[in-house]
């Protein structure tokens, strides 16, 4: 990543409680919330509690702890909100090629029906 990390940006906010979120889940190193465009009957977002715009300078500046307790967020994500039988999507966007809109690593959680394929 070569922009510094904006302490602005809104999900930096959120995490410091200056705008409302609707939760869904937080652990010492994560937090999840619904997103507020859903793009599916599920739509979840779950971002690292630490300053960290990307998967760039998560898994190289994050601990083992944060990148493990961020990665199970995301699946007990998807068993909290029962999506597990019928099937979901986890991705993420990352950078201006992927149109990243807030400059704070989020992975959004979607399901609830049918996604189509994606890719090819
Ligand atoms: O997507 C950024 C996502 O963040 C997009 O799906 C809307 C969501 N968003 C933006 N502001 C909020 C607030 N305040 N609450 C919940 N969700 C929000 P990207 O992957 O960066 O394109």
């Amino acid at each position: 990543m070569t922009q510094p990390y904006d302490p602005n940006n809104v999900f930096a906010r959120i995490l410091r409680g200056e705008i409302p979120c609707r939760k869904v889940l937080e652990t010492e190193h994560s937090l999840a919330f619904h997103d507020i465009g859903p793009q599916a009957p599920t739509h979840i977002l779950i971002i690292p509690k630490g300053a960290y715009i990307g998967m760039d300078d998560f898994t190289t500046k994050a601990s083992d702890a944060e990148v493990a307790d961020f990665f199970r967020a995301v699946g007990e994500v998807a068993r909290m909100a029962e999506l597990v039988e019928t099937g979901y999507r986890v991705l993420s966007n990352c950078g201006r090629n992927a149109h990243q809109e807030v400059q704070h690593l989020h992975y959004h959680v979607v399901g609830g029906r049918d996604l189509g394929r994606m890719l090819g």
